[in-house]
Order: structure tokens, then sequence, then C-alpha cells
């Protein structure tokens, strides 16, 4: 079999107190599964969500687009410049995907495997549909079917036929896309914005009152992952889709997942909400160079056409084969109701054994910060534009601490306040020590550029948000721009490339000056005049003692 011979990544069990604050449970558990860059959280057998996709006028009436993927060709494929004629990618008819016979098992042809690779737009389906059509396919498929009148549930239920078990599925799935000897082309309803279509949990709206459900403000129902304190994702405003609103996946079998990291490197908590289990295999977070070497060894040809091939996510390789490189690879076989966290920097990829539904979210625990601050620093070198704000995460992180500091300091607490930010700093505090990384660099940025002219940043400058034109770095702390093209700003580090221009004719602006910035630092290593002098210049705040 072509099965991976794998260890497991590890599983917990928190119990009902553990289970009743995520950020900490995710902090207590994170040195033991980084080391495995994926696990499996089971909560607590009492905690059972509703799923609101399971009602019938949504699951018979609410449409999703699917995407068409080629599992054969997920490993094996020549590079699309071969090709002569780019094809045209378009919608297919569902009642063609629908009847589908033989067509997701037959020889390959080498005119095919040189067709334009990428996930084509599919048909689009409801659950009910897709449903069927997953299982249908499987019970073809693996010779499941005992007659056309019974449905795979009947079937099941009756015992009247075999079914794979996983490990046959797995080995199935390896050997179609290790073989390749047949073409297999499954659906998948990926990446469902769930503000748009739905998420499967229960949705807090104030309107409705449903504020008292347990489920609807449970600190798991990853609509409400983004808002917790603690999460450093609480103080981004804008609602990035998939990062901080859940994305929704409507599997069938073979539907995959390809190796892939989280944007900025962030954590990821997937939870499956009903179906047949979802295989995963995670790499830790420290090994992820060594990853990307052995896919690169394997894979020349698509890394020297498209070499951000592991951005696009359309790429798998056999764990069997990362392992013999010395990448070690875990394996986790998710099931309804169980969680899987990624790891920052870890890689994951998997396919669904058969149909099931799963939501994913971001997650930014105050200890991704050093982690976000190593993606945004590749991306600047990869020239690759971000997601998110880092700098403005971290100065709001940074800003929400010195509140805390001050109330603190003046007895002035308000309420339940917790000081989960106060409480990450200190002398060799996370959030201080990333602080204090990023104005280090800051200081080594500006020695380049200091003869320029230099300027406040004013809320002109704050009407859009702003990035190198030429590396993408996000430029809420620092830019450089030129008289010639006041339009146009650069980082610290390409003030050379933005325009040919003398100096004298550019400009350094600065949201916060050297001086301020020093001071920060010193107000979260708890320094009382600094959190004083930082509260009332930049927050608003009076000291009583005036
Ligand atoms: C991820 O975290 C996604 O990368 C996995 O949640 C996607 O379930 C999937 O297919």
């Amino acid at each position: 079999s072509q099965r991976p011979e794998i260890d497991d990544a590890p599983i917990f069990t928190p119990t009902e107190e553990e289970f009743k604050d995520a950020i900490q449970y995710i902090a207590s558990i994170r040195h033991q599964a980084e080391k495995y860059g994926i696990c499996r959280i089971i909560p607590p057998t009492s905690w059972r969500p509703p799923c609101p996709l399971k009602e019938k006028s949504f699951w018979e009436c609410q449409e999703f687009n699917t995407r068409v993927q080629q599992v054969d060709k997920l490993q094996n494929r020549e590079p699309m410049k071969k090709r002569t004629q780019p094809r045209v990618q378009r919608k297919r008819k569902r009642r063609k995907r629908l009847r589908f016979g033989m067509t997701h098992r037959r020889p390959s042809s080498s005119a095919d495997s040189e067709e334009k690779f990428g996930f084509q737009s599919g048909s689009d389906f409801t659950l009910e549909e897709f449903q069927k059509y997953a299982d249908e396919f499987k019970q073809e498929y693996f010779g499941m079917k005992g007659s056309d009148e019974i449905s795979l549930s009947e079937i099941k239920k009756h015992k009247k036929i075999w079914e794979p078990s996983v490990e046959e599925i797995e080995g199935e799935y390896w050997r179609i896309v290790i073989g390749p000897t047949d073409e297999v082309e499954v659906d998948y309803g990926a990446d469902l914005d769930t503000a748009t279509f739905c998420s499967g949990f229960t949705k807090l709206s104030s309107s409705d009152g449903n504020n008292k459900d347990p489920y609807g403000v449970s600190c798991w129902n990853l609509n409400n992952l983004r808002r917790l304190p603690g999460s450093v994702i609480s103080l981004e405003d804008e609602d990035i889709s998939g990062v901080v609103v859940p994305w929704l996946y409507v599997g069938m079998c073979f539907s995959s997942f390809c190796w892939h990291v989280e944007d900025h490197f962030l954590y990821s908590l997937n939870y499956m909400h009903f179906g047949e289990p979802k295989i995963w295999y995670g790499v830790p977070g420290g090994e992820a160079v060594k990853l990307e070497e052995s896919m690169r060894k394997n894979l020349p040809k698509l890394f020297e056409e498209q070499p951000d091939l592991l951005h696009e996510l359309v790429t798998q390789l056999s764990p069997s084969v990362l392992k013999s490189e010395g990448v070690p690879v875990y394996r986790s076989v998710q099931r309804p109701g169980e969680f899987v966290l990624t790891l920052p920097r870890a890689y994951h990829s998997g396919f669904n054994c058969g149909f099931n539904c799963a939501e994913a979210v971001n997650v930014a625990p105050v200890d991704w910060l050093p982690h976000g601050q190593c993606a945004v620093e590749l991306y600047r070198e990869q020239h690759r534009k971000t997601s998110i704000s880092h700098d403005k995460l971290l100065l709001k992180a940074a800003k929400e601490a010195v509140r805390q500091f001050w109330m603190n300091l003046f007895n002035c607490k308000s309420g339940e306040e917790k000081y989960v930010w106060m409480n990450t700093c200190g002398k060799d505090g996370v959030l201080t020590n990333a602080i204090k990384t990023r104005v280090k660099m800051e200081s080594v940025a500006l020695e380049g550029n200091a003869t320029l002219k230099s300027k406040k940043m004013d809320k002109d400058y704050d009407s859009v948000d702003r990035e190198c034109f030429t590396c993408f770095y996000d430029l809420h702390l620092s830019a450089i721009s030129c008289q010639c093209s006041p339009d146009r700003f650069a980082c610290l580090n390409h003030t050379n490339l933005l325009c040919s221009c003398e100096m004298d004719r550019k400009i350094a602006f600065f949201r916060y000056s050297m001086e301020e910035l020093n001071t920060l630092v010193a107000a979260l290593e708890g320094d009382p005049t600094a959190v004083c002098w930082w509260g009332q210049k930049h927050l608003g705040l009076v000291c009583p003692s005036g």
C-alpha cells in the first residue's frame, strides 16, 4: 500500500474547566503541540454545538460553488509553460458533473497531462445535492454499490456492503497521487466565506437575543475567536475573510488541501461539523525551510516555473518522500465534533474521506507575534503582499498594554477587565520583546535615511493603508516619499529605488519618533513615568496626580 507510515500528532482532551478559555488552553498546550505542527483537540463530551447548516431550509436551498480538483495531478504534472494554448476557465454545468460515470477514473492520456493546472471553478450545489454526489462517487469508486435504489446511508445502516476503512482510503489516495495511473477528478466546496454563505456555528446577534445561547457565546465558536481577549486579531477592525471571518469547507472523498502555511504564519483552528473523517499531515514550524527545500528538490520544474508554488495551495507531496528526506511529518484523523489546531509556520496538508463539512479561522495568541514579524520580513524579501498590517496590530497591542498599566497604576480597573496585554509585558514579556525587536529594526533602517527631511504622519497619511511600491512592506510606522511623485511610497529599505531624484527632494514620514518608541518600550517594561507619558501623549489619559 502507498499509505505513508508516519507517527500520529498528539490529541488533547481538555476538561470542562480547561475548556473555558480557548486562548489560554491553546497557550497551555503550545509547547507540546509545536513539536508536531498540528494537534487534535477533542472537546469535553458535554460540548455539542447545534449546526445551523443542517436546517432543512438551508440544507436544501442554499447553493455554494465548488472547485474541481484533479487528484492525480496534485503531485505529478507538467509545468504549464509547456502548453501552447491556455484553456479558458469556465464554469461547468452541474448536469455534466452529476453524471460522473467513469470520468472520475479513466486512464491518463499524455495530451491531457499537458493541460493547464489549477483548480477550476466547478458546479454549484446545495448541501443536499453535494452529499448525494459525494456518496455516489464513493460508492462507485470503491465498488460499494449494492443497488441504484439504495443510498449510502441506507447501505451503511443495513451493513449490506463492505466499506473502506480510513486506512484503505488513505492508501488509495496516495496511490492516485503518487501513481498516477488513473485520472480522478473531485469537487471541493472550499474557502466558502461564512459571512456570505453561513457559519456552521450559531452566530451572535444582538437583536434576536440569542446572546444567552451558550454555543452562541462560546469561545470555541469560531465566529467569536477574533473577539477574545488575548487574541491579537481582536485588535483588527477589518473583516478579513478567512483570517478573522471563518471559512467553510464542504468535502467529498479525496478532495484535498495541499501543503501550505497560514498567511502571516498565524495559527489556524479547524472544527468538523459533520461527516466523514478528514486526514491531516503536519510538519513542525521549525522544519518549514526543510520542507520547502524538499519540495523544491522533488518538484524542480514546477518551482522553476512558479517560485511561489507553495502559496498557491495546489501541490501535494507524499509524506513518505518528506520523511525519507528527514522532514518530520505527523498525521491526524479528525472526526465530527473535533478541532485541529495548526501552529505558526507549520506546513499542513490533507484530504477528506467522504462527504463532510468543516470550518476554519486563524488565531493569533500573543506568542504568535515573533512568528508574524518573521513572516512580514520574508514577505518583504519575496515582494509578496501582506493580508494584515502587522505593525498596526503590534502597536495596537502595545497601546492596549500601556492603557492597562495605567489602569493598574492608578487603580482604576473597570469591571471585569483582565489585564491580558499588560500581563504579556514586563522586562522579558513576549509583547515587550516583539516591540523591542521592531524598534531595533526601525532604528537600523533609519540610519540609512538619516539625512532626509522628516515629517510626522497626519490624518491625510492615514486615509489609506500604504505599502512599499516595490516590496509591499506595510508602511504603518514609517514611509519615504518624494516631491516628484507624492502618491508613491517606499519603505526605509528602498529609498534609493523610489526615484532618481536627489535626496533633498525626499521626505521620511514617521508615526512615532525614535524617542517615543523608546519610551513605549520603557512603558511596557513597567516604568511608571513612561506609562504616564505615553498615556497622556498618545492615549488621551489624564494622570490623577496631574
Ligand atoms: C487549513 O487550516 C484549512 O489550512 C484546511 O482549514 C482546509 O479543511 C480544509 O480543506
